[in-house]
């Protein structure tokens, strides 16, 4: 009985620690990756912390962060350190126990040396296999929750890009098809019951440029974003050529769509690797250069030491915001999609920047079917249609001429702009009228 007590006692304090540590480096590990998004963030958004001068800020939150880290640690490493010697404890003094009562028996007679020396070398047997099978339940713990950490990002459901109808490209990798566009009632959420479009109804026939317009917030990207199917509309129903949206295969939408964000990314590798990033075959220099070429950056990449080889990013040639813009236009140009999405993609530039682009994607634009979303009317004035989002719903819906005549959200943007551009085109001529004649003038406005 003596010989056999300790083992539920050891059992019993490994299953404790074993929830005490789980709960500890649990808590340990998500202060760890609260550290690292920290540091992350930190270095990503340098700029940000500089220009607010908040350094010591960050320091200090890092300094908590990291301290914080360290109680945890010191919390895990006090309970493994606790858990040795508890165990150990336990063990020797039942080892002692037995000692002390086999010695009894033996000198009383009730058992032979022989049983006595024979029994000390059993329990040694039973002992430390059982003190060691605690230990490695108390390790488990650790295993368990790396693995629930890690087992949360495998579990993910994967993107299936290949399954569904195939898009037949000839041997040009032209792909048969008119790209016509019918929205019936589309609805869609990032989260349910909070609906981003609601009911989006219309048709963009093929080669028709459709203009997206409103506040900010209204659904815009969120609408685009459903054509390649980064995200999948919730109601209603969305045909491309007749055929609903997501039957197609993901890959072969995403070949046909192409887009021009607002803050293009760019990786950090040649030019020509960049304009050519789209294209899923081999490019000559030439097709590469015409490309460059209507996205008017070909005389600036010239200028660039290597030309064409120029490397982008921390190694290379740092571009303007404009400059990337163009480049991320010439990809486009390059991958020569049937439906083309621009996203803002002329505001944040200058008039006249905005100007030569608008006159680019007008190029850009002609034989496929494009949606442009933009603020200014300007951009959006020639477009086949305009669709003029609230809150997720179509609010208008028609040319510039009939939006224009009609009162609504179109014709009060319409007055705004309208009403700015006289205005700063006044002030500018003060400007200019006073530079005239007086020399210094300071800041007149
Ligand atoms: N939204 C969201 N989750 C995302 C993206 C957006 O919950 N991953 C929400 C934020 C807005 C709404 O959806 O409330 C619509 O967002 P959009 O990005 O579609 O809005 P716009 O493109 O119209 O706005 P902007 O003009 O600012 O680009
Ligand atoms: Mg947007």
């Amino acid at each position: 009985l003596l010989s056999l007590i300790f083992v539920p006692i050891v059992l019993l304090a490994s299953a404790w620690f074993y929830k005490r540590m789980t709960v500890l480096y649990d808590n340990y590990q998500n202060q760890d990756g609260t550290l690292s998004a920290t540091l992350q963030e930190n270095l990503s958004g340098v700029r940000v912390v500089r220009a607010f001068a908040r350094q010591a800020y960050e320091v200090d939150k890092f300094e908590r962060d990291n301290r914080s880290k360290y109680d945890q640690g010191k919390r895990l490493l006090m309970m493994s350190a606790l858990y040795w010697p508890i165990t150990d404890v336990i063990c020797f003094t039942q080892v002692l126990g037995i000692f002390y009562l086999g010695a009894q028996m033996t000198m009383a007679g009730t058992i032979t040396i022989g049983t006595y020396m024979a029994f000390v070398n059993i329990i040694g047997w039973l002992v430390w296999p059982v003190r060691n099978l605690g230990r490695i339940v108390a390790e488990g713990s650790k295993a368990l929750v790396s693995y629930h950490r890690v087992a949360r990002i495998i579990e993910e459901t994967r993107e299936e890009t290949d399954e569904g109808s195939r898009i037949n490209f000839d041997e040009y990798g032209i792909p048969d098809i008119n790209a016509e566009l019918v929205f019936d009632r589309v609805s869609f959420a990032y989260e349910e019951d909070k609906p981003v479009l609601d009911e989006i109804s219309f048709t963009a026939k093929p080669g028709e440029t459709i203009a997206l317009l409103g506040s900010t917030g209204s659904g815009k990207t969120s609408l685009v974003n459903l054509l390649p199917r980064f995200y999948e509309y919730t109601g209603g129903s969305l045909k491309l050529d007749g055929v609903e949206l997501r039957d197609y295969a993901v890959r072969d939408l995403r070949r046909i769509i192409g887009t021009v964000e607002q803050e293009p990314f760019l990786f950090s590798r040649t030019i020509r690797d960049n304009i050519a990033y789209g294209v899923n075959r081999n490019v000559d220099d030439e097709e590469i250069e015409v490309a460059a070429r209507i996205a008017a950056i070909h005389d600036v990449i010239m200028t660039f030491p290597n030309g064409y080889d120029t490397l982008v990013g921390e190694k290379g040639v740092t571009l303007s915001g404009g400059q990337k813009q163009r480049l991320a236009i010439a990809r486009t140009m390059l991958k020569d999609p049937r439906i083309l999405v621009l996203d803002d993609s002329t505001s944040a530039v200058d008039t006249e920047t905005e100007a030569t682009i608008r006159g680019i994607l007008n190029l850009l634009m002609q034989g496929r079917t494009t949606f442009v979303i933009a603020h200014r009317i300007q951009t959006v004035m020639s477009a086949d249609q305009i669709l003029v989002l609230d809150k997720g719903q179509i609010v208008q819906h028609g040319t510039h001429e009939e939006l224009v005549v009609q009162p609504g959200l179109y014709r009060d943007i319409y007055d705004i702009q309208s009403k700015i551009e006289t205005q700063v085109k006044q002030e500018t001529d003060v400007i200019k009228n006073t530079n005239k004649e007086e020399p210094h003038v300071g800041l007149p406005l």
